[in-house]
């Protein structure tokens, strides 16, 4: 990373964090900052301009490689899910990442914003588990109105001439204050794959998403923009994304609550995961080749005609 002048100090500090893990911690002038491990590239915190939590972090989450951070933005890299023949949600989440001391060009979108950008490679052991080289890119920037954009490049570098196969998610964890007033909206009459029903496919009905129970879906082919409205905090989050067509909801509910050592188990009201993903298709990358997957987080406060709609 290269000098910083004492202004970009102030925006971008490096601190030991929980168990001595360290963490990059963001710091935009208008007051929202962003919390990003290097542990995972791990975003923990988000926060707007008034100081408030955007993003939901587990009172049990277990701070200790190589368990997953629970909560915040898990990184599902190179398999989401644990369909395949890694641990569940592939292995970039519980590994170290470093700064990118010399990323190829790739022109900040705005000059107004501050990122760092982070990088993983394979370890020798990484290559055991998934024999595949590649260099993943993250570049995590945060706006003047406290938007929050987590810009993924993952190139094959194998020289092998092998390609290679993935399936990726940001698996956010949004905080909302009460999940029975929650409303997702942008998903409507698409057809998802229900994970609590050994991920037959089935269509969502008509109106915008609501919650009594248990969810785990990956909707397919979804729209660019989903939009999750909290009732009570009259605040609605907007996720955009780019690169990745599905996307997965999921609360626990309380039964599930219960079995998880790392979630409380009345924080399920407290949570919703929806998570910009590339699941039904899976990406191939040939050597050389790069794919992008982007997605921008931004709230807005919900008009009244929104909530009561
Ligand atoms: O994204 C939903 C999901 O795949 C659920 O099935 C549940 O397993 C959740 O991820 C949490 O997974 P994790 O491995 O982080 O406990």
């Amino acid at each position: 990373m290269n000098e910083m002048s004492t202004s970009e100090q102030r925006s971008v500090e490096v601190v030991k964090a929980i168990n001595g893990l360290e963490k990059v911690v963001l710091r935009e002038i208008h007051g929202s900052s962003v919390e990003v491990y290097f542990y995972g590239a791990h975003v923990t915190s988000w926060k707007n301009e008034h100081g408030e939590e955007l993003l939901f972090l587990s009172s049990k989450a277990i701070f200790k490689p190589p368990k997953p951070i629970r909560g915040g933005i898990p990184i599902c890299f190179p398999q989401f899910s644990n369909l395949g023949s890694l641990e569940a949600h592939g292995f970039a989440r519980n590994r170290l990442w470093t700064f990118d001391d010399n990323p190829p060009p790739f022109p900040a979108d705005a000059t107004n914003k501050i990122f760092i950008d982070l990088i993983l490679r394979p370890t020798k052991e990484d290559l055991k588990l998934w024999p595949h080289s590649f260099e993943y890119r993250l570049r995590i920037t945060l706006g003047p109105r406290a938007d929050l954009m987590l810009t993924s490049r993952i190139r094959n570098t194998s020289t092998d001439g092998k390609p290679f196969t993935f399936t990726f998610a940001y698996h956010t964890y949004f905080s909302v204050s009460d999940i029975s007033e929650v409303r997702v909206e942008g998903l409507e009459t698409l057809d998802y794959l229900d994970n609590c029903q050994k991920r037959e496919r089935f269509t969502e009905q008509g109106d915008s998403i609501t919650f009594e129970s248990e969810v785990d879906k990956i909707y397919l082919s979804t729209p660019t923009k989903i939009t999750i409205m909290d009732h009570e905090k009259k605040r609605t989050f907007s996720i955009r994304k780019d690169g990745l067509p599905d996307a997965v909801v999921w609360n626990p509910w309380d039964k599930k609550a219960r079995t998880m050592a790392d979630f409380g188990d009345d924080e399920y009201k407290h949570m919703l995961c929806v998570e910009a993903a590339a699941v039904e298709k899976p990406i191939t990358l040939k050597p050389g080749e790069e794919w992008r997957g982007r997605q921008e987080l931004s709230t807005v406060p919900s008009s009244s005609k929104q909530l009561d709609s």
